[in-house]
Formats: structure tokens, sequence, C-alpha cells
């Protein structure tokens, strides 16, 4: 088969492997310092890699979700065009350390991830807070709804995966500003389990409950982490809502400047991640889903889960690395 019979509706299908290097880079370089109490140290590291993995890839690529504006990030910052510069256009969203403080604390579900989408897809997110609801694959449109109580949400998620309330178990970031919905999930009678950072994995975790043990996400976490997230969610048929905590005219001014005109929309998985979407993400630290780093006697060994959404396939890839020049 010839590389033009593998370019179905969208995407080139080879990208979803060649995406696995990108996010493998970036997790082995940040693995390395690992628990090592320099946050910036790991960031830094991990988005060289990244980078440099990524600007081998055929695309013309714009990253819309990244390190932070131009002026804030000297790599990997929004607008900037990564990729061979020969290939389709893509938008790109990445976050080469998600989780900072977890990899410099070396706690578990640092990941390295990114989401590639066609020119155009992915939601153009401002870096402020964003609200969010999400839950994972096989339920009825309208299970969820953002502007539900916890209470209401907690009690038709029950109902639909055929549960006692008590069974349920919600994903929460471990915030002051959460210690009202903390209380009203517990008035519920369902489990919480409270992560310090890290609400991608977070999110994603809601896909594979009986793996996870995490049923629903609820609460309030970076918008461009949302957007990661919905392009996982994308991929995997979950159901995302989300919306941007534009509380500042400031804001509101930064949020139409990057096109969003009403400050109040809620997001659904498919307005933050459009068309044909592949996501990667590699463990940096062992978590829930997917293995950490491992550093072996001549060899390192990654855990990837790669997605694409047209098919909603879903691929683990464990690789023993042996090349060990390249990393
Ligand atoms: C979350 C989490 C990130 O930021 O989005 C969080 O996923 C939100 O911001 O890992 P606060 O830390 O201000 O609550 C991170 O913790 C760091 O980017």
């Amino acid at each position: 088969m010839n590389v033009a019979q593998n370019i179905v509706a969208g995407l080139d299908r080879i990208l979803t492997m060649e995406l696995v290097r990108v996010t493998e880079r970036a997790a082995v370089a940040a693995a390395r310092l690992r628990g090592r109490g320099d946050e910036k140290a790991a960031d830094q590291v991990a988005v060289d890699a990244m980078r440099q993995e990524l600007n081998r890839l055929s695309i013309r690529g714009t990253v819309v979700i990244g390190e932070g504006e131009r002026d804030e990030a000297p790599m990997l910052y929004i607008g900037e065009e990564v990729g061979s510069g020969k290939g389709p256009a893509v938008d790109i969203a990445l976050d080469p350390l998600e989780g900072t403080t977890i990899c410099a604390k070396n706690l578990p579900n640092a990941l390295a991830v990114i989401a590639i989408a066609e020119k155009g897809s992915l939601l153009f997110a401002p870096d402020v807070y964003m609200d969010k609801i999400a839950i994972g694959p096989g339920y009825a449109d309208g299970v969820i709804d953002i502007d539900a109580s916890p209470a209401e949400n907690i009690a038709s998620l029950a109902r639909a995966k055929g549960v006692a309330i008590s069974d349920i178990t919600t994903c929460i970031l471990d915030r002051p500003r959460h210690a009202k919905l903390i209380d009203a999930v517990r008035a519920t009678g369902a489990a919480i389990r409270l992560i310090g950072d890290g609400d991608v994995a977070g999110v994603i975790h809601t896909t594979d409950p009986e793996e996870t043990g995490i049923d629903i996400y609820l609460g309030t976490g970076g918008a461009p982490e949302g957007v990661l997230a919905a392009a996982a969610l994308r991929c995997t048929g979950g159901q995302m809502q989300g919306r941007l905590i534009l509380d500042t005219p400031e804001k509101v001014a930064r949020a139409a400047k990057m096109g969003i005109s009403n400050p109040k929309r809620v997001y659904r998985t498919e307005d933050m991640a459009r068309g044909d979407v592949l996501f990667a993400a590699t463990g940096v630290t062992d978590g829930n889903m997917l293995a950490g780093v491992k550093f072996g006697h001549n060899y390192i060994t990654t855990h990837t889960i790669v997605l694409r959404s047209s098919s909603r396939t879903v691929r683990e890839i464990k690789a023993r690395h042996q090349d060990l020049d390249k990393f």
C-alpha cells in the first residue's frame, strides 16, 4: 500500500504513529528530571525534546495551544510554525509536560501530551480558567449538563450507569476554589479523588473507569488543558463541556482577540476539537492509565496511548528503546 492509499478523509494515518515519537521523546526527557524538585528544568527539557521531534514530522503545523504567548514562551509559543514545512496544514495543541509539579515531586500521572487536527479545528483558547465537566464514552447525550448542580449530574450519571450514587467516583483538582464543589459532591454520597495537578489526565481517566476508577471529572482548571482533554475525548467518544472563566474585562478582551465573541458560551467536545483529530500521551511518572518512563540497563521503556477520532481507535504502545543515542 502506498502513502496515497493510506490517506483517508482528513489526516494521514501514518501521522498517528509518528506522533508517538513526539510524546515519547518529551516524556523521556522530563522523566530524567523526575523528583528533582525543579519544575522549570523538567518542563524545559520536555519542550526542547518535543519541538525537535515535532520538526521532523511532515506537516505544516501551527501551535494553537502551547507554552504561552510569543513574548512569554521562547519555544512552542502560540502561533509558532512547526513541522518540516511539507505536508498537511494542521493545528497543534501540546503540553510537553502536563503536571510539572507532579513530575518535580515524582507523583502519579504526569504526561507528555499532543493533539493534531485539521487546520482551524481546535479551539484557540486563551490561558484562563475553564469550568469543566466530563464523562467517558457510551452515554446518551444529555447525561451531563454544565449548568446542572453537581448532585444532579452525579445522580444522572449513576442512573445512566445503573449503579448507586455511592458507586460513582468524581475527580476534582485539590484547590481551595473547589471547597464548595467538594462539599456538594460529598453530600451526594459519591466518592472523590482529589488530584494535585494534571487535569488532562483527570478528564481522560473518565474514558476507562474500570482501569482508573474515575467516572466523572468536575471543576475548574486551565482552558488550554481543557482543549487537550477535549481532543482526547473526541477520539474516544466521551463527553465534555467547558466554559471559559472570563471574569475581568481584560480577559474578555483577550478572548475577543482570539475570536471568542460570546464569553459565556458552553463548548462541547466537538466545539473544542472538530474534524479529524489525533491525540497522543506518554506517561512521565507512573499513573492510573499509563506507566511512567523506566530506565533499564541499556534500554528505556515508554507507555503511550494514541487515539484517532475518525476511527475511534485506541492504541496503547509499550516501547522498548535501545537506540539510546537518540534520547
Ligand atoms: C490544571 C492542571 C495543570 O494547572 O489545569 C491547573 O491540569 C489549573 O491551574 O496541571 P491552577 O494550578 O492555578 O489551579 C495545572 O496544575 C498546571 O498547569
